[in-house]
């Protein structure tokens, strides 16, 4: 199979990959060394050209590298070919590895190769997706992590102790005259707590921690309209992604970009000022701005100090007070402390940050309340070792599940069998996060997330 393992664009280089038992006949038929040889070298970088089968006439000028089989990311023989760029090179030489016969990769297959070949275990594969995508480097750090295979290490652990508890079940079933010595359930349902139950556990509460570095944590601006909401996504991505202007009503899409807060991706959106529309463009505005508002984990709330307050402020200001919500008084430039129009009382309890979006001034507090935010509320800052994603999350809680369910078998003294059954499904639960016992379904839909050529 073949795919191009680069983005599709004009970039520097370019890579077409092709993985298989006709790697190096491919390689053998179209690629013509400079300093010929009998054979390639596996995992040698050589220089020469792509040559048109019909004419013999040159595609590129390329590196080209044969990693033979078993010491490759698929453990099966691969060809990388890399091109001088540009889509139509690139396609063509694809084109010419599919004529002698590879067959166009699907998303994500290499990576499934690699999985299937048992070179990697699932989380590992996940986590090629989470680094491809990892927004800042502390993302990018725990994703590594998970490459390392930290998930799998932890999760093969604790596979270990309940089978141990199973063995210790299954003696009772073979031996059901030896007695109680066996099976002690008081020392064996306290175990199962400590040793099984409580790192699962663990694990759960890293997800959410983990949830924000992966995704992000959705923050909106919200407020009246021409308060200053786009100068501020502006300022905060310090480049002019929104049009800013002083008629009201500017902003109709919601615009959301990604920034960087000490190593936490938060996603912030800019939204239409809500307010009486005077459009049905703008009324559309609103009605995303509303939707986005009822998703968001953290509202940032902006007036403009220099207009004081009116009614459509308050109105706004009542529908998210129950929320994580921090006040922005914004154009603090256009007046001073003493006599700020504002009553302050209004938002009692709450962040108050006041900036200049213009004049780039408050930014860095901002930033710093915006993390305070989101420290206090959701994470510690403490990095964990490793985070399972919502699939890991998932098949943890069932095993926890069926773990709880034998643990009070075993109180009741009900038969071994039937615990047995509970703690066997436990195991199959955790073997689905490492992939041992993931249904194809699955597969399908975590490969499917790669690029073609991942
Ligand atoms: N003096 C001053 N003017 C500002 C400040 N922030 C924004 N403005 C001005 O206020 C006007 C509106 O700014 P925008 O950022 O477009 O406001 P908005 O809230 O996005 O407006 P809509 O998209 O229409 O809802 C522009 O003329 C800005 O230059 C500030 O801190 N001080
Ligand atoms: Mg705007």
């Amino acid at each position: 199979m073949a795919a191009i393992g680069t983005p599709i664009g004009e970039g520097g280089i370019g890579i077409v990959r092709v993985s298989g038992p006709l790697a190096e006949e491919i390689a053998a038929k179209i690629f013509e060394p400079k300093n010929p040889v009998s054979r390639l070298s596996s995992h040698r970088l050589y220089y020469g050209k792509i040559k048109n089968l019909e004419d013999g006439s040159m595609v590129d000028e390329v590196l080209l590298t044969l990693m033979r089989k078993p010491k490759t990311y698929t453990r099966e023989d691969i060809l990388e070919i890399n091109c001088h760029g540009g889509i139509l090179v690139l396609q063509k030489v694809l084109e010419l590895t599919l004529k002698e016969g590879a067959r166009l990769a699907e998303p994500g297959e290499f990576t499934r190769r690699a999985f299937l070949s048992g070179r990697i275990d699932l989380t590992q594969a996940e986590a090629v997706v989470d680094i491809v995508r990892s927004k800042t480097k502390r993302a990018l750090s725990l994703a590594t992590q998970q490459l390392k295979g930290q998930i799998y290490e932890e999760i093969r652990n604790i596979q270990e102790r309940i089978i141990y508890i199973l063995s210790h079940l299954e003696a009772a079933i073979d031996f059901p005259d030896e007695d109680i010595d066996i099976l002690n359930p008081t020392s064996l349902t306290s175990h199962m707590e400590r040793e099984v139950i409580q790192p699962l556990k663990a694990m759960i509460a890293h997800y959410e921690k983990g949830r924000i570095y992966r995704e992000g944590i959705s923050t909106i601006i919200i407020g009246k309209p021409n308060v200053g909401k786009s100068s501020l996504l502006n300022v905060l991505l310090k480049e002019n992604r929104a049009i800013v202007t002083p008629i009201p009503g500017t902003t109709r899409d919601v615009i959301e970009e990604f920034i960087n807060i000490k190593g936490i991706p938060v996603k912030i959106m800019d939204t239409a000022g809500i307010g009486p529309p005077k459009d049905d463009i703008e009324a559309a505005g609103i009605e995303r701005a509303r939707e986005r508002l009822s998703k968001a984990e953290i509202i940032l709330f902006m007036v403009g100090v220099s207009d004081g307050l009116d009614e459509s402020d308050f109105e706004l200001y009542r529908e998210v007070n129950d929320k994580p919500v921090i006040v922005i008084l914004n154009k603090m430039d256009l007046v001073s402390e003493n006599s700020l129009p504002i009553p302050l009382e209004a938002f009692s309890g709450k962040r108050i940050v006041r900036i200049s979006a213009l004049h780039n001034q408050g930014i860095d507090g901002l930033r710093e309340i915006i993390f305070k935010t989101i420290v206090k509320d959701r994470i510690d800052s403490t990095i964990p070792l490793f985070v399972p994603n919502t699939r890991h999350k998932m098949a943890v809680e069932k095993a926890i599940h069926s773990l709880v369910q034998a643990k009070e078998g075993l109180t009741q003294a009900i038969s071994p069998e039937l615990i047995a059954v509970d703690i066997q499904a436990s195991l199959d639960h955790l073997g689905e996060v490492i992939g041992v016992t993931t249904p194809d379904d699955v597969l399908d839909r975590i490969f499917s997330q790669f690029c073609i050529g991942k």
